[in-house]
């Protein structure tokens, strides 16, 4: 609600119809894989973590990688404010993006974001 307050503030300050398209808060604190690294061990679930609880219900996650959008199975929250879900088939090596939206604790706001990671096994 505080962080709400402050964008209706900077709304009413600037014109809402320039923040609502605007909006650079992203609840995302950091995720496993980290943002941005370089595994020399293929994933088997993604994990991210949210400034508040995320509700399952009006989120979802995609990872997608060089042969595609990989099948993803089983959303949840382990109740650390965070998502999580785990990779059905095997992640080649490559670049990959994970895709998420999710609406968190109490804030209507919706919100959507991506990042990426890659893979470098050696043996492959
Ligand atoms: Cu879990």
């Amino acid at each position: 609600m505080k962080l709400f307050s402050r964008i209706f503030g900077f709304c009413v300050l600037f014109g809402l119809s320039a923040c609502a398209s605007n909006q650079d808060y992203s609840p995302l604190l950091r995720a496993e894989p980290e943002i941005g690294a370089t595994l020399t061990r293929a994933p088997r679930t993604l994990r991210l973590y949210y400034s508040a609880l995320p509700d399952v219900a009006q989120s979802s996650l995609r990872l997608v990688g060089p042969s595609g959008e990989h099948n993803l199975r089983g959303l949840h929250t382990m109740a650390a404010d965070d998502l999580m879900i785990e990779i059905m088939d095997p992640l080649q090596n490559g670049s990959y993006t994970v895709e998420w939206t999710t609406v968190v604790a109490d804030d209507p706001s919706t919100y959507s974001g991506s990042f990426e990671f890659d893979v470098a096994v050696s043996d492959q």
